[in-house]
């Protein structure tokens, strides 16, 4: 079986709150056909593809809230995704908000093989900003609030050929996301991203967006010998500007092909998973090199916590 996974890694433009459910899919479906006519394995859609991201506004009544969240999955409205999926041959993924039958909110990635199945789903767990109104933000970022952190880790799933992984937006920050799933021997991981330009409580850190963003994925694919496709959702939404620079990063490290724009845009890019080989069986060979007895504070400690003093021995 070929190990070459042809990726594209479908950017949205901004997603406005009047934009209705079938609007966004039938944008969604025509970056899937432009993936298909570059005979795309898989598509890779960003965190919160399917409605604005909301937790910018401070809502207090359930059903507002509610309006944001999916149902059921497929619904009537995105079942024409997994049905394009079947009939190009395509597999995909996609972030949306979950609504479970149980009541419990998740900010939720799906991964859809090529006959339309349903193969893998993560639920995040690096859940940013903060759970109270502050009004003194220029726009709030509430995930804390509408959010519960997600009740499983990260998984791996075999897929397409391969072990596909996923994480969501800030997960991709923190190096333990992309270790968990280097622990099962990931060879690609989707995620996407909605990342305003302006980080409220640290200004200063502004300037820096796009740096950071590439700095964590390159960081992470190197570090573990995999392939991470990066996908946002970027441009102006409801006056909020969010960074594009949709990615997608071999395990060298190195950005193999990245997207122009701030809108719509379909970035592809042949990746061979075979090329994480040599970075799993050398420098990355976690059997050999790994010395996890000297790795307890990572798990047994939340915090950081100051040295007081001490000697060399
Ligand atoms: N959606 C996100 O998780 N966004 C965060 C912002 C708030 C810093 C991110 O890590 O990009």
């Amino acid at each position: 079986m070929s190990r070459i996974v042809t990726v594209g890694a479908a950017q949205m433009g901004p997603i406005q709150r009047a934009d209705s459910r079938p609007q966004v899919v039938r944008r969604m479906l025509e970056l899937m056909r432009e993936a298909a006519a570059h005979r795309c394995d898989l598509v890779v859609f960003p965190e919160l593809t399917l409605t604005t991201f909301f937790p910018r506004w401070w809502m207090e009544d359930q059903v507002d809230i509610d309006a944001f969240f999916e149902r059921s999955m497929p619904s009537n409205d995105t079942a024409p995704l997994f049905e394009a999926a079947a009939r190009l041959g395509i597999g995909f993924s996609f972030g949306y908000a979950e609504l479970t039958p149980e009541g419990r909110h998740f900010n939720t990635a799906l991964l859809v093989d090529k006959t339309g199945r349903q193969v893998g789903k993560y639920r995040k767990i690096h859940l940013p900003g903060h759970a109270r109104h502050e009004p003194w933000r220029a726009f709030q970022h509430l995930e804390k609030r509408y959010f519960e952190v997600g009740d499983r880790s990260w998984g791996v799933w075999p897929a397409l050929g391969g072990h596909i992984g996923m994480m969501i937006c800030n997960d991709r920050r923190w190096p333990e996301s992309y270790r968990m799933m280097g622990l099962q021997s990931v060879e690609m991981i989707l995620l996407g991203y909605n990342t305003p330009r302006h980080n409220p409580p640290a200004p200063d850190h502004d300037r820096l967006g796009e740096f950071h963003n590439q700095l964590v994925m390159q960081a992470g694919a190197y570090q573990n010998g995999t392939w991470v496709v990066g996908v946002a959702k970027c441009g102006v939404e409801e006056g909020c500007e969010m960074i594009g620079g949709s990615s997608i990063i071999a395990p060298t490290g190195e950005v193999i092909g990245q997207a122009l724009t701030q809108g719509d845009e379909l970035v592809v890019a042949r990746c061979d998973l075979d090329l994480t080989k040599s970075y799993k069986e050398s420098i990355f060979n976690f059997a050999m090199h790994r010395q996890p007895e000297h790795y307890g504070r990572i798990v047994g400690q939340r915090g950081a916590v100051a040295p007081e003093g001490g000697s060399a021995d």
